[in-house]
């Protein structure tokens, strides 16, 4: 047995609560040893896995990690929010109660560390100091070094943060235990996995899974599905699946802050890293805050604030190139320590290559193995066409490298925010950009934001996948509860944010291209936005919003075809009728949804029949 109280002596981990968890678990998990890590502990702890080939060197000081071939994403059928009160099950949350919860987990990580280190990460998922603070500790407890080294780059790590508290019991007490992957079932009626936020305890039990969100315990499972529960809870918080960017007009010194909700792979660390369109004559300067999370509170002022809790970014590294993300690019060039996972790597020249990264893959394949490990050159004809790397592989870096990261990333206090947009992958139906101005109807706009399924055989044509403010597979309590929260802290805001609904991703009906050239030319929507709301535009008005005039968008340097531009600039009222009839039946499934999202429905409804005679 390990002399716990010896380790965190000589750690200086002097919160008794902390301690009495981290003994309990180094009890149950078994653990040969125990390791209490700091930020400062990085390169330490990077040298160790590449001795031990959990990591292999990329030229420059960055690392690449595969992980095992069933454990490369977040797996939402083997995640539940377990709580003590039935009340709290939605239609999304995969409620369970959380007595038999734990026990069933604590049963699964019985001994399961049995010859590993379980290391112990304090963290913070804040700026510290902020007024949030007292929701934002953590101690993860993993047993995977890897997972460490993405803590790390990803949240506020050290041991500091654990012994300031100003109540020291208040953490969130998470842990992760990776099991034995190879004999976990994955995917079959006996799948061992189970990632339980077990939201009433503030504790997250994580069983089966070295991967991204089911591993980085911060991340998703704290900063999104506890914080959305505490957010409720306290009611004084909203913790969503949001990117924060700043705008800043250089003419005139104003700046404004943007949030925007895009389900999973729909664009947010595109959108949030974007530098300054150089198209738009070096006027205006983009910040990125945030990619991922933000949470968002009532300030004194009465406006509606916000920080990112995370402290770095773990982004998709499909597409990413020079041309669509040049400050990704960037922040993990050679000497950002960046780590690379399940993307194709090349141990001889210590490359890493991702479909998009370039437009071909490499020439010469000497080398070259795909996410998995195989080589490349031993492919047969049949497996020519399957990529290189794996389609959700990521890369991580720290805020710090990102080029456009805003100077009070790190404050405290947050920004004010201006805008809150949504957004989703739509072929059709959805314009641009459209404004509201009324709270009910942007929240409402809020909950039946969705995204195309995947695959057509998942829904009918023309039909989304709803996925309410991006939340849907972060959602911790009900949907009708959730609606109501919303009201209740935007409700709060004597200067209310703006709402838009924007869509990059409309395409052409006979040969499907992108009628919108995206990325970096999607601030231009965002810079209409701020001006409708500063009253210098007025836009159309349309049923379901406020969109631009074609001469009140920016097009300075960009050459659209003219059709291209009046469809993304005009609502389909007969496609927009059929989606009224769609929300409809997504939003009956919610229990308790308050009577102004209803009335937002059927003034929308209402005035589409008018648009439609
Ligand atoms: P998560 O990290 O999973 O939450 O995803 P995300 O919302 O941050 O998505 P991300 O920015 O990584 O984008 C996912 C995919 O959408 C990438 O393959 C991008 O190349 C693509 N994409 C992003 N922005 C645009 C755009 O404006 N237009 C088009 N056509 N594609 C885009
Ligand atoms: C997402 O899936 O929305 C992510 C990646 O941001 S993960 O952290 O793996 O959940
Ligand atoms: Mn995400």
């Amino acid at each position: 047995m390990v002399d716990v109280d010896q380790v965190l002596d000589e750690a200086g981990l002097k919160n008794p609560h902390v301690r009495e968890f981290v003994a309990y678990w180094a009890q149950v998990t078994g653990a040969d040893a125990i390791e209490v890590v700091s930020a400062e502990d990085d390169e330490r702890l990077l040298q160790e896995s590449l001795e031990a080939g959990e990591l292999l060197p990329v030229s420059g000081g960055r690392y690449y990690s595969r992980s095992y071939f069933k454990d490369t994403a977040r797996s939402e059928e083997r995640t539940v929010v377990a709580t003590s009160k039935e009340s709290d099950k939605g239609v999304y949350n995969n409620w369970k109660p959380a007595e038999e919860t734990v026990a069933t987990l604590t049963e699964r990580m019985r001994g399961a560390s049995k010859g590993k280190t379980m290391y112990v990460i304090p963290y913070l998922m804040a700026p510290q100091g902020s007024p949030l603070e007292a929701y934002a500790a953590g101690v993860e407890l993993t047993d995977s070094r890897p997972v460490v080294q993405q803590m790390i780059r990803m949240a506020r790590v050290g041991v500091d943060y654990i012994n300031e508290l100003k109540d020291q019991s208040s953490f969130v007490r998470a842990v992760h235990v990776t099991g034995d992957l190879p004999n976990l079932g994955q995917g079959t009626p006996d799948d061992q996995r189970l990632f339980a936020t077990v939201a009433d305890q503030r504790t997250i039990l994580h069983f089966g899974s070295s991967y991204g969100g089911n591993a980085l315990l911060g991340k998703i499972a704290h900063g999104l599905r506890q914080a959305c529960y505490d957010g409720k809870d306290s009611e004084v918080f909203l913790a969503e699946q949001f990117l924060l960017l700043g705008i800043t007009d250089k003419q005139t010194g104003k700046k404004f802050h943007v949030v925007g909700g895009f389900p999973s792979a729909s664009g947010k660390t595109n959108l949030s890293m974007t530098l300054a369109p150089d198209a738009l004559g070096d006027r205006y300067y983009v910040e990125f805050y945030g990619d991922d999370i933000a949470w968002l509170w009532v300030g004194d002022d009465g406006r509606i604030w916000a920080f990112n809790p995370e402290n770095g970014v773990f982004g998709v590294a499909k597409d990413t190139n020079e041309a669509s993300n040049p400050g990704a690019v960037e922040a993990i060039k050679p000497g950002s320590g960046a780590i690379f996972t399940n993307v194709a790597y090349n141990p001889e020249t210590q490359d890493v290559w991702w479909e998009g990264k370039t437009k071909n893959p490499p020439e010469d394949v000497t080398g070259w193995l795909d996410w998995k490990g195989n080589p490349i050159a031993d492919r047969t004809p049949e497996q020519a066409d399957e990529p290189w790397a794996h389609p959700n592989s990521r890369f991580t870096a720290p805020i710090s490298m990102v080029p456009n990261a805003a100077e009070d990333y790190n404050n405290p206090a947050g920004v004010p925010v201006d805008a809150i947009i949504f957004g989703g992958r739509t072929r059709d139906r959805e314009p641009l950009i459209r404004a509201i101005t009324d709270i009910a109807e942007g929240v409402y706009d809020g909950l039946t934001l969705g995204a195309e399924a995947t695959f057509a055989a998942e829904g009918v044509d023309g039909q989304l996948r709803y996925d309410p403010m991006s939340m849907r597979p972060f959602m911790a309590y009900s949907e009708g509860e959730y609606a109501a929260h919303w009201l209740h802290i935007i409700g709060r805001a004597s200067q209310p944010p703006i709402f838009a609904h924007v869509n990059w991703f409309q395409r052409d009906p006979e040969d499907g291209h992108f009628l919108w050239p995206g990325y970096r030319e999607n601030v231009r929507a965002l810079l209409w936005l701020l001006q409708f709301k500063a009253g210098e535009v007025k836009g159309q008005e349309t049923a379901v919003g406020v969109i631009p005039t074609q001469d009140e968008l920016n097009l300075d340097g960009l050459d659209l075809p003219q059709e291209d531009l009046d469809r993304i600039l005009s609502i389909d009222v007969e496609r927009w009728r059929q989606e009224i009839e769609f929300r409809e039946e997504h939003l009956k499934q919610f229990d308790g949804l308050p009577e102004e999202i209803w009335a937002a429905h059927r003034r929308v409804a209402e005035a589409l029949e008018r648009a439609a005679q």
